[in-house]
């Protein structure tokens, strides 16, 4: 099978294995394993940030980054297609008390000039705004990515009104890698970061919360109540450390597979994108002109050896990660034009658009 579904699906390399199979460990709810402590403080440097914080899972990391800059009864202001608004089983209601309130940027890209009229104040009918999140790379919008001078405007802005900014940076490196700048540069202003090593960065768990020291103190103990709390968790520091320091110089393979695949679908009758828009890892192509609905679609391609997630009715996602080669791209082109021929019989083979 050749699995496009995620890069969440990647497996640890041999370097991660031979590392998780001789980390030093120790109890990291006394704060006593030596590799979590490693990684934290690593994580902490590269983002330029006082401390860090890892956490099992990115939707914990953000869980917990809505949480230590809100308190009940507020407004989080997200973007509409967001991963915290959508994907975490409303946990900045269930955890925080806190309500969305998601806001539509067609690119994905948030920008201040929308979220300062979002902004409200405690009123006699109003909840006021907690907090801004903003997701960088933007999953549901292509893998697409805040420009800084973006993220720095939102937060100089937000900064001025006393509110906070967490960014959701599960795929930060990827947005990095495409802007060619260091990862720090893009969160510089964010006052906490959520980064996902067990994505693009190939680590089999794990994500990264970072952030001030008082702050992550205070993370520290939701990641318990939240039953976050590892004990020997040393053996999966070990990997996240690899994927910390040597993962983000690959990022640009998956960046051009995605960008070749996204270039090939645009060739085949009956599919929609624009390649042109695909920055990073992750693309979206419309299935609407084969007749075929998201759902049959990602049937077909599995029939064919090839994982692709539908989202909506007419859409299709893929997305490229270290276990996928460019050869595994060009046969699952060729998957992708077998089963558009066959749904569209008028046509007597794979038709160029151009
Ligand atoms: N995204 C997953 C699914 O949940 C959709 C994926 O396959 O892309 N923020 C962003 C932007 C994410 O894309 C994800 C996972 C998370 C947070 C949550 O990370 P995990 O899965 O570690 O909880």
């Amino acid at each position: 099978m050749i699995d496009l579904r995620s890069d969440t699906v990647t497996k640890p390399t041999p370097e991660m294995r031979r590392a998780m199979a001789g980390a030093e460990v120790g109890d990291d709810v006394y704060g006593e394993d030596p590799t979590v402590n490693r990684l934290e403080a690593r994580a902490a440097g590269i983002l330029g940030k006082e401390a860090g914080l890892f956490v099992p899972t990115g939707t914990m990391g953000n869980t917990i980054g809505i949480k230590i800059h809100t308190h009940h009864g507020e407004e989080v202001i997200c973007e509409a297609r967001s991963h915290v608004f959508n994907y975490e089983l409303a946990m900045m209601g269930w955890f925080s008390g806190c309500l969305a309130r998601p806001i539509l940027a067609e690119d994905g890209i948030l920008r201040w000039s929308q979220i300062c009229k979002e902004i409200r104040p405690l009123g006699p009918h109003w909840a006021p705004t907690g907090l801004i999140e903003i997701e960088n790379t933007h999953n549901m919008a292509g893998g697409a990515v805040s420009p800084t001078s973006v993220v720095n405007e939102i937060c100089d802005g937000a900064h001025e009104r006393g509110l906070n900014v967490h960014m959701d940076g599960a795929r930060l490196f990827n947005a990095a890698a495409h802007l060619g700048r260091p990862a720090s540069e893009l969160a510089a202003k964010v006052d906490s970061v959520m980064f996902c090593l067990s994505k693009g960065l190939g680590a089999p768990v794990g994500s990264m919360l970072v952030g001030k020291a008082d702050a992550m103190d205070r993370a520290r103990l939701y990641r318990k109540r939240l039953g976050g709390g590892m004990r020997q968790a040393g053996v999966l520091a070990a990997a996240g450390l690899i994927a910390l320091e040597q993962m983000p110089a690959r990022l640009h393979d998956d960046h051009a597979n995605a960008r070749f695949l996204a270039e090939g679908l645009s060739r085949i009758e009956g599919l929609s994108i624009d390649p042109s828009k695909v920055q990073t890892n992750i693309l979206f192509f419309d299935v609407t002109g084969t007749g075929l609905d998201s759902g049959q679609f990602s049937k077909g391609l599995k029939d064919r050896g090839v994982l692709a997630n539908p989202v909506g009715p007419a859409s299709i996602r893929m997305v490229t990660h270290y276990d996928v080669t460019r050869e595994q791209c060009e046969t699952a082109l060729g998957a992708c034009q077998e089963l558009a021929r066959q749904a569209m019989p008028h046509l007597t083979g794979v038709v160029s658009k151009n």
